[in-house]
């Protein structure tokens, strides 16, 4: 089946794409375009041309998968440049996604009409790279150099009517595209044809626009180098003639695309595809998701909850007395609220979302639900409690799942009826933000039930990864080891300052002790006394001497370091230096970059030791749990990725 096929519709040539799953720009389909903008020209009775695409989307950009090798030509800036030039004016007519490469395609076209629920954009930064066929260059000259700076250095898509407003896109459509587009070309072929993009001026920015762009993105992207060289294309764009511009792009294109921080985005692009449908449940049906039960509102409840509405499925919300019900629908609302502050929702949408939730204080409610989550509180028998009444009012066919961050489930699903449809779904908190969906079975676990996990994962837009049953599963085991091992720094003589900059100096939003600051000692603080009162060998550690002096974190005034009220700068402190000053040996020197190589190899043993032990099913899924639950800098790869980077 030929990947590029011609019909005509009298004068109108209709150019079809069809190269599955995405429409990539694989060699095979840069040929077949060239070939058709040759024939095409070569034919008299063609007055225009429409590109269109089959399948679920326009072109969704290059073919990352040939990144790795030599490029093939015809390469895709004189693609882009051979469609701009052919005699006959091309018309993009766009569905789905017109992302990278396929949307240079539509820049070099004379004209875009797009569906009203396409997006287009340039997300190749978010690839490790820049646009490599004119993104910076092309779309400057029509969006102006503000807003191509926005969608080029952001990697962020756009909406159709968006795009229409910044003239990326002529025409916005409804109904049948490729009959839309067809008449649109008809009626522009009554009118002057508008200059092609490459011959259109550019507006320079005001005085002062790159080194404040500069600043501000250096500060966004914490050494992730991709925004910044695209940055620098965009002024060239600004700067130099189209075809200097151009040159500059390309050579900036090949240079990161086989660098260290590309070849690390592409493995996490790849690895967020493959998470969600792992290859032992192709063939396993999930289980119907229609109507879904929380118990618990507290954050993680009313977060999950959350979590369900933004996918538009209806919750019923159970808790053990009004009060408590009152509480978790008035959490909803102040999630809601908060996006509608930040612009993501329409009130009518938040208040949609809030009447979407159904509060109870009976399990009666919970009777016919496909799935219920529990997320109460992290207590063993008050755990079993809510467990022992699922099972007695759920339908047989019900799967329960637990929200459990650290207990054994097993020791959870023993009190219902039938462990087969019982589950850990371990949400990271707030839980309607975080992507990150630790999938924990049991060994009772059905396959359908672990399938139903998953899909509950895509549904909800998350990263679903399995793990199996040890303390702390995948992350939150991974966590204790680099909490442990920046503990063992500090004893040795290292600043506690010192270690957190270290790690925002690899990329992390926030280092180790500057992070419990913020999320409070005292939980795991908790966890390590309740091991202890079982008996259980825990040694003490130097958090535990802070939260018993008082200090949990910002919430107390002071954890690791000293705040001042409604500041949340650390200000290192007199009173912890005077705690912890019989625990630490001073001496040990070590320079920043070495501090977090050494505690990302920690992460990295802990992860190999995880994967030997068959808890998690592969090294990139330990990637994309400290990726998306831990704040690991995605352009490192994850921790498995850069150890074997070295
Ligand atoms: C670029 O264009 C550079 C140029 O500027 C310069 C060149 C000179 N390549 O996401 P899905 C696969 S850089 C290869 O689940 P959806 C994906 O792995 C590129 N394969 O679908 C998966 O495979 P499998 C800039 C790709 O419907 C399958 O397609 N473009 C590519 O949820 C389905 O993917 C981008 O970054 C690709 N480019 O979402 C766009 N894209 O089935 C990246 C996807 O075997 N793509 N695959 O697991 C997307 O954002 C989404 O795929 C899209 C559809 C929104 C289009």
């Amino acid at each position: 089946m030929p990947v590029v096929t011609i019909a005509r519709e009298g004068e109108i040539a209709v150019v079809t794409v069809d190269n599955p799953p995405v429409n990539a720009l694989s060699q095979a389909l840069r040929q077949g375009l060239w070939d058709a903008v040759d024939a095409l020209d070569a034919d008299p009775g063609v007055r225009a041309v429409v590109l269109i695409c089959a399948g679920r989307t326009f072109i969704a950009g290059a073919d990352v998968s040939e990144f790795g090798k030599p490029p093939q030509p015809p390469h895709l800036p004189d693609l882009v440049d051979h469609i701009e030039s052919a005699a006959t004016p091309w018309v993009a007519a766009i569905h789905g996604s017109a992302l990278g490469g396929g949307f240079e395609v539509a820049l070099g076209c004379r004209f875009r009409v797009a569906l009203d629920s396409a997006s287009v954009g340039l997300p190749e930064v978010t690839l490790g790279i820049v646009p490599g066929a004119s993104g910076t260059v092309r779309t400057p000259r029509i969006a102006g150099i503000a807003a191509a700076v926005d969608l080029v250095t952001t990697g962020r898509p756009v909406k159709a009517p968006k795009a229409r407003e910044l003239g990326l896109i002529d025409a916005v459509v409804t109904g049948e595209l490729r009959a839309a587009a067809v008449d649109f070309a008809r009626a522009a072929l009554d009118r002057p044809l508008p200059p092609p993009v490459s011959q259109r001026e550019l507006t320079p920015p005001e005085p002062g626009f790159w080194d404040e762009r500069e600043a501000a993105i250096a500060r966004r992207a914490r050494g992730d180098a991709a925004p910044l060289r695209a940055l620098a294309c965009l002024r060239k764009a600004a700067e130099a003639p189209f075809a200097e511009a151009m040159a500059f792009e390309r050579a900036t294109f090949l240079d990161l695309r086989g660098s260290d921080q590309a070849q690390a985005l592409r493995a996490v692009f790849f690895a967020e595809r493959a998470a969600p449908r792992p290859a032992a449940l192709r063939d396993i049906a999930p289980l119907p998701l229609a109507r879904i039960g929380v118990v618990g509102g507290g954050t993680m409840g009313a977060g999950i909850a959350a979590a369900l509405r933004d996918a538009g499925l209806p919750v019923v919300l159970v808790e053990r007395d009004d009060e408590a019900v009152a509480r978790g629908i008035a959490n909803l609302q102040r999630i809601f609220e908060g996006g509608v502050k930040r612009g993501k929702l329409a009130p009518d949408q938040a208040a949609a979302r809030l009447a979407g939730v159904t509060g109870s204080t009976d399990y009666a409610a919970l009777a016919d639900m496909d799935l219920v989550i529990e997320a109460v509180f992290e207590e063993i028998g008050v755990k079993r409690a809510v467990f022992e009444e699922l099972g007695r009012h759920c339908r047989p066919d019900a799967v329960l799942a637990t929200n459990t961050s650290y207990l054994d489930p097993r020791l959870i699903a023993d009190v219902v009826p039938d462990p087969g449809r019982f589950i850990g779904l371990h949400f990271f908190s707030p839980a309607n933000v975080m992507r990150l969906l630790e999938i924990v079975p049991i060994p009772e676990t059905r396959p359908e039930v672990l399938a139903t996990g998953f899909a509950l994962g895509r549904a909800l837009g998350k990263i679903p990864v399995q793990a199996g049953i040890c303390e702390g599963f995948i992350g939150n085991r991974i966590l204790k080891r680099y909490r442990a091992a920046a503990e063992d720094l500090v004893r040795r003589g290292i600043a506690i300052a010192e270690v957190d900059a270290a790690m925002r100096g690899y990329g992390f939003a926030m280092g180790p002790f500057e992070a419990q600051d913020l999320g409070g000692l005292d939980i795991a603080f908790l966890q390590r006394e309740g091991a202890r009162a079982e008996g259980r060998d825990v040694p003490e550690t130097l958090g535990d001497i802070l939260v018993r002096a008082g200090r949990k974190g910002q919430k107390t005034g002071g954890g690791w370091y000293d705040y001042q009220p409604g500041d949340r700068t650390p200000h290192p402190s007199a009173e912890v230096a005077g705690l912890l000053a019989g625990q630490i040996t001073p001496g040990e020197a070590m320079d920043r970059p070495a501090i977090a190589e050494h505690l990302v190899a920690q992460m990295a043993a802990e992860g190999e030791a995880i994967q030997a032990e068959g808890i998690a099913q592969s090294p990139s899924d330990i990637d994309l749990v400290e990726i998306h639950g831990y704040g690991f800098p995605r352009w490192r790869g994850g921790p498995m990725f850069a150890a074997r980077k070295g």
